[in-house]
């Protein structure tokens, strides 16, 4: 199974070290096309200019939004590019799980709580103690549609 986990680079790096707690667990149900994103030396100050920019990070991340065979965004940290893709990926019909944590004091967009619809696109609000959890009860809610 190929997976795509969306969160905020640019937006933040305040959550990074659930994001590896995420990718982490994710791999144990297939591989992770975007491990970069848990990654603790990626920073969001602009140092890192990748060959080809922005435009071929973007085009880069839509192809593999387009291969996967489902995406999970940790949605806590407010990022531009995270709720792009996660606009993207609606019209692509994939299942995706959004991870949202209320202790963060934050209140999620409406756009993306507001998307959920009880079948593609699912939103969780969790607890960084439980995260495993909440994966373990997605996925073998996946294996069973
Ligand atoms: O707006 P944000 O930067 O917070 O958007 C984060 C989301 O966009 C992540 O879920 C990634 O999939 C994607 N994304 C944004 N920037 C990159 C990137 N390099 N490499 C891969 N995916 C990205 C940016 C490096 C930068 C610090 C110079």
């Amino acid at each position: 199974m190929k997976i795509y986990f969306c969160g905020s680079i640019r937006g933040g790096r305040d959550d990074v070290h659930v994001y590896q707690r995420i990718v982490h667990k994710l791999q144990t149900y297939g591989s992770v096309l975007t491990e970069h994103v848990a990654n603790m030396e990626l920073r969001n100050t602009g140092e890192d200019k990748p060959a080809g920019g922005d435009q071929a990070i973007h085009d880069r991340d839509v192809d593999w939004l387009r291969q996967s065979d489902v995406v999970v965004a940790e949605v806590t940290q407010p990022s531009l590019g995270v709720g792009y893709e996660l606009g993207r990926v609606v019209d692509m019909k994939k299942k995706v799980l959004c991870l949202f944590r209320p202790s963060s004091g934050r209140i999620l967009s409406a756009m993306i709580r507001g998307a959920a619809d009880g079948e593609h696109f699912v939103v969780r609000d969790y607890n960084e103690e439980e995260v495993e959890k909440v994966l373990d009860q997605f996925f073998s809610s996946l294996s069973r549609t």
